[in-house]
Formats: structure tokens, C-alpha cells, sequence
């Protein structure tokens, strides 16, 4: 037997070995779930989203926030997903995308304003 050869010692040094592998794994599993959830800002600024395109993986929450001094809105480009109310200066917009996919977005005020949220499955 291993456990024979190696001697009590061995028994020790194994069983905690094995115990700092599990605590590694474990440790490596949540902080990918924390960054798969880490939230993303998009500031409007100067008439721009900034940045225009984010990717994303599934799950993100990303928030607009108008840094801008003219009012500004967020509204998916089906009007529907998604639809920010009129943003002053320093108000935020939130969203969740749990769906794969590619969502432009545009301002509703501003339509020459556009961007993009690409979301990639995880
Ligand atoms: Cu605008």
C-alpha cells in the first residue's frame, strides 16, 4: 500500500495536499463565476456612448450613465428589450442581458447616437 510506504507522515502530508487541491478548485470556480458576472459601465458622453460596442458574456448587468449635460435615453433597437426613461446629467440605466445575442441600442432624443452590446455565451 502507498499509505504503508509513505508512513504516517506521508498519510498527513497527503490528506492536507488533497485538502489545499479542493480549496484551490473551489476558489477557482467562484472567482469565475464572479467575473462572469462583473458588471460593465457605458458613459454617454459629448453625444457618444463610450464604448460604442461592449461584448459581454451572458449574464452581464450593464449600466449607462449619462456624464453628458444634455438628457439622453437608451432604447434597444426593437424598443421593446430594453427602454431607458429621459436620463439627466448623472442618472443611470440598467440592464441585464441573459440572452445571447447582438443588441444594438440607440438614443431615443439623439437617434444618430447608436451603440451595441454584444452578448457571448458563457
Ligand atoms: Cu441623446
Amino acid at each position: 500500500m502507498i499509505f504503508q510506504t509513505l508512513g504516517r507522515g506521508g498519510l498527513v502530508a497527503g490528506l492536507i495536499a488533497l485538502a489545499v487541491a479542493i480549496g484551490l478548485l473551489t476558489l477557482g470556480l467562484s472567482s469565475r463565476a464572479i467575473a462572469a458576472a462583473a458588471p460593465v459601465t457605458v458613459k454617454i458622453d459629448n453625444f457618444t456612448f463610450d464604448a460604442a460596442t461592449i461584448t459581454v458574456p451572458v449574464g452581464t448587468t450593464v449600466t449607462w450613465v449619462n456624464q453628458d449635460d444634455i438628457p439622453h435615453t437608451v432604447v434597444s433597437d426593437d424598443k421593446a428589450t430594453f427602454r431607458s426613461k429621459v436620463m439627466d446629467t448623472d442618472d443611470r440605466f440598467s440592464f441585464t442581458f441573459n440572452t445571447p445575442g447582438s443588441f444594438g441600442y440607440f438614443c431615443s432624443i439623439h437617434p444618430h447616437m447608436t451603440g451595441k452590446v454584444v452578448v457571448k455565451a458563457s
